[in-house]
């Protein structure tokens, strides 16, 4: 089997949009377990998140600092990912956190447009040089609140941050501006395709008004050389030890298969 390997071309796309789509970065079996797994283990999360958008409406996360030998640490740790985010970053990378987001059907909340350096810029990162691979594990289209995306916003340095209803958020006046310059890219994607983006990329995601639910796992990387000056809710540097492409579907089989087990 042959998986995902990062191109020149691709590369040079990065640098330019900020961010990368790649279909099928997960074979369909990896996406079919993906989902079963977490429909089981997400669902039932003790430790689940929860975030209000400016209407009230709630959007749900399952956020881990570290990793273990499940499908999603595997994830993490794959070469399709973890390589492809060295390159695009350009130094030794180390696993951030990674995160499981759900937007119920009809209720499921939005993110308003942010950078996500606007956050971890107050975490003690002092360089932009981090990103994160999205990948889906349902469909996300429009009508369910796919993420949106500023192609070449992540050149832009970064945005004043405010809050706003309880969300932090990219100033609005700025963000109105920037957006009518570049335009705005609805990023629609099947279960297992991938998003790689910059911390610097102005994005953010409608309600899901749709009956259909809206999940995908972000997993998100900070470079060697910018270990945070200060310590917080998320880790600083440490080796990340990068895995073969097979073992995500191995480590999802063995996962499935003991979840299957524990219910019978
Ligand atoms: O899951 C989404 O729709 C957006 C999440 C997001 O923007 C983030 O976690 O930075």
């Amino acid at each position: 089997m042959s998986y995902f390997h990062l191109q020149q071309e691709q590369l040079r796309r990065f640098e330019e949009d900020g961010f990368l789509l790649v279909p099928g970065l997960l074979v369909e079996e990896e996406a079919r377990l993906l989902g079963l797994i977490t429909e089981q283990v997400v669902r039932s999360d003790p430790h689940r998140l929860d975030r209000h958008d400016a209407e009230g409406r709630q959007t749900l996360l399952s956020l881990r600092n570290e990793l273990c030998d499940d499908m999603y640490s595997t994830l993490v740790r794959c070469e399709r990912v973890a390589r492809t985010m060295e390159t695009l970053l350009g130094d030794e990378i180390y696993h951030y956190h990674h995160k499981v987001m759900i937007k119920e059907p009809e209720v499921g909340g939005a993110w308003e447009w942010h950078q996500d350096y606007g956050y971890w810029y107050e975490n003690g990162c002092l360089r932009p040089d981090m990103a994160s691979c999205m990948v889906a594990i349902t469909a996300a289209t429009k009508a369910n609140g796919c993420l949106e995306v500023v192609p070449g916003s992540h050149r832009l340095g970064r945005i004043d941050h405010v809050e706003q209803h309880g969300q932090v958020c990219a100033d609005p006046e700025r963000v109105e501006q920037i957006c009518s310059r570049l335009g705005v890219r609805n990023v629609e994607v099947d279960p297992g395709d991938g998003l790689f983006f910059h911390s610097n990329l102005l994005h953010r995601s409608q309600k899901n008004l749709s009956d259909e639910p809206r999940l995908s796992v972000i997993n998100c990387f900070n470079t060697k050389s910018n270990d945070p000056v200060k310590e917080h809710h998320h880790p600083g540097y440490s080796p990340l030890d990068i895995c073969p492409d097979e073992e995500v579907l191995v480590s999802g089989a063995r996962q499935w298969q003991s979840l299957s087990e524990s219910v019978e």
